[in-house]
């Protein structure tokens, strides 16, 4: 088993209602246990920034499958809400990213674990913190150091 730590946005549509549907799906998914689920906050836009606000939060998970594995049930989750893939960076009803997977780091075609931005967005950082302060983004440091790094 493996811990994992999921990032969970969303900036269109009902977003606290999907994100929560996105917690139910990953909490049925045979081959995850949701083990905490941090508050969700309001942030404004990063990249693209004429967009709407988004909803940001994280979860952390324990997973028997493997990081691709676990992309796949986040892509599928994200499929099933209805995400629909546009602008990078734009608008979206729902976005699951895997920001960690154990102390795993992947660089593949479609796989990038840790999150390569993970360590720059304070809209990842701080549900991450708030899980966990002493978490370790493998290559990064620890999340509360990243954050201080951040201001
Ligand atoms: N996601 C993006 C781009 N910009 N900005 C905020 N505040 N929150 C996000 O989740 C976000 C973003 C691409 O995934
Ligand atoms: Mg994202
Ligand atoms: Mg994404």
């Amino acid at each position: 088993m493996t811990l994992a730590y999921v990032g969970l946005g969303a900036n269109l549509g009902r977003r606290e209602e999907t994100l929560q549907r996105a917690v139910r799906l990953l909490r049925e998914t045979d081959s995850v246990e949701v083990r905490a689920v941090s508050t969700l906050r309001e942030t404004a836009p990063v990249g693209v920034v004429d967009q709407p606000s988004f909803l940001n939060g994280a979860v952390e998970l324990r997973t028997s499958s493997s990081a691709r594995e676990l992309l796949e049930v986040l892509l599928e989750i994200e499929r099933s809400l209805g995400r629909v893939r546009g602008e990078r960076w734009g608008p979206r009803v729902i976005d699951l990213d895997l920001l960690v997977y154990g102390n795993e780091v992947v660089d593949e075609p479609g796989l990038h674990v840790p999150h390569p931005r993970v360590h720059e967005r304070r809209f990842a950082l701080e549900p991450l913190a708030e899980l966990d302060p002493e978490l370790e983004v493998p290559g990064r440091g620890k999340v509360s150091a990243l954050l201080a790094e951040l201001d």
